[in-house]
């Protein structure tokens, strides 16, 4: 499925009437700087769609993106930057957990964005780890795949694919736009 529209609705920063108007939710999570915003903005193809940091922790509400006015793409900040402020960064970590672990209804499908260098972190198995123990159905972008050569790239994909649970793992860039059309399938191809 192409998008053909995407707009801004409005970053909530808890309970929301959004969170009940019936339209399902695709949520993107992973650690800061990742590149969830720019997989967004990619994915839609509109560049400034979602503002992308040159420091980490840009993200800090919990945004909402209409998408094809079918479906939410839920834009959630980042977990696991050591550097920012601490009473800060507690409260937005607080935030993502929340929204994936008590908000209801919950998102239809959520995507893992790894670093693809990186691989899984410890921060990353815990939050697969989490998704999978709340049932939430994911897959796994595994992001910046622009910066490693074709090899660099299966020997990562191979060892990615050994934490990931069994789920979905796609290699992708947000500056090259590779990916998008698997990653589109897996997240848009959802029954109510
Ligand atoms: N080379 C390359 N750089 C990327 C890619 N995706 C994102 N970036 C860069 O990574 C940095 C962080 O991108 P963001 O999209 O702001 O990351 P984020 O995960 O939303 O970060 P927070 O909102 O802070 O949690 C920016 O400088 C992006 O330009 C990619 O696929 N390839
Ligand atoms: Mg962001």
């Amino acid at each position: 499925m192409n998008i053909t529209s995407a707009k801004f609705v409005r970053g909530i920063t808890g309970s929301d009437d959004i969170l009940h108007d019936g339209i399902p939710q695709i949520a993107f999570v992973g650690r800061s700087n990742v590149g969830k915003s720019s997989v967004i903005n990619s994915l839609a193809n509109v560049k400034d769609l979602v503002k992308v940091g040159k420091k980490p922790g840009k993200t800090t509400e919990i945004n909402f993106f209409l998408i094809n006015n079918k479906v939410y793409f839920v834009d959630l900040p980042g977990y696991g930057y050591a550097e920012l402020n601490p009473v800060e960064k507690e409260k937005i970590r607080k935030r993502m957990l929340w929204y994936l672990m008590e908000s209801e209804p919950k998102p239809v499908r959520v995507a893992l964005i790894l670093d693809i260098k990186s691989g899984f972190t410890e921060f990353d198995k815990e939050m697969a780890h989490m998704l999978r123990d709340q049932g939430h159905h994911f897959m796994i972008i595994a992001n910046k795949a622009d910066k490693l050569n074709q090899k660099e790239v299966s020997h990562q994909l191979t060892s990615i694919r050994d934490d990931s649970y069994g789920e979905d793992v796609v290699p992708y860039s947000a500056t090259t736009g590779q990916g998008a059309d698997a990653v589109l399938k897996l997240l848009l191809d959802f029954s109510q």
